[in-house]
């Protein structure tokens, strides 16, 4: 009967130790497989950035090298202009700029003055001022850029003007000598557009 219980047990304990034997080694397979996966993710993700960076790296430099402006639109120093050929009230020329997240222009230094001057003075088939971004509908004769609401400090009034004729002139164009004037807000005109 002993002799029975010693075989048993030791049958057992074989038995448990096979199984030991065989789980240890599906634990190592498993341990390598999960190495390597997780190796190659991490070079997948490695190039997958590299990837990322070199595309940024193109995007950059061929900006820099195009200083890209929509077509039709004109680049002057970092900004692009649009000269629309279509016509609105100042209202709805703001709203076609804003539909190319640009703004009506600002010419707030005297660089961008001359540039927007001399554009208008080349167009030659050109017979019609342009509205600018320029207000004083808030209050009459406080002149303000309107993405901003800052006061005008660089005017380039043509002479007589604002003259607010009628007592209804409340937006700025600029007129083709490249001077600016105040017009009715209503009037149908082209305009410029600007993307800082
Ligand atoms: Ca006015
Ligand atoms: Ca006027």
């Amino acid at each position: 009967m002993e002799l029975f219980k010693s075989f048993s047990l030791a049958i057992l304990v074989g038995f448990i130790s096979g199984g030991l034997f065989i789980l240890e080694r599906k634990l190592s397979f498993l341990i390598v497989i999960y190495e390597k996966s997780t190796e190659a993710h991490e070079r997948s993700m490695t190039e997958a950035e590299k990837l990322t960076a070199a595309y940024n790296q193109h995007v950059t430099r061929s900006n820099q090298q195009n200083h890209e402006c929509p077509p039709g639109w004109k680049k002057h120093m970092k900004r692009c202009y649009f000269f629309s050929r279509q016509t609105g009230s100042w209202a709805e020329a703001g709203s076609y700029c804003r539909n190319f997240n640009a703004k009506l222009a600002e010419p707030k230094d005297e660089a961008e003055f001359v540039f927007i001057r001399n554009t208008i003075k080349s167009r030659i088939r050109v017979n019609n001022e342009y509205y600018l971004g320029g207000t004083d509908i808030c209050y009459e004769g406080e002149w303000i850029w309107a993405s901003t609401m800052e006061p005008i400090t660089n005017a380039h009034w043509s002479p007589g003007e604002p003259n607010n004729y009628f007592l209804k002139e409340n937006c700025m164009t600029v007129l083709l000598n490249g001077l600016w004037n105040d017009i009715s807000c209503e009037t149908s005109l082209p305009f410029v557009c600007e993307i800082a």
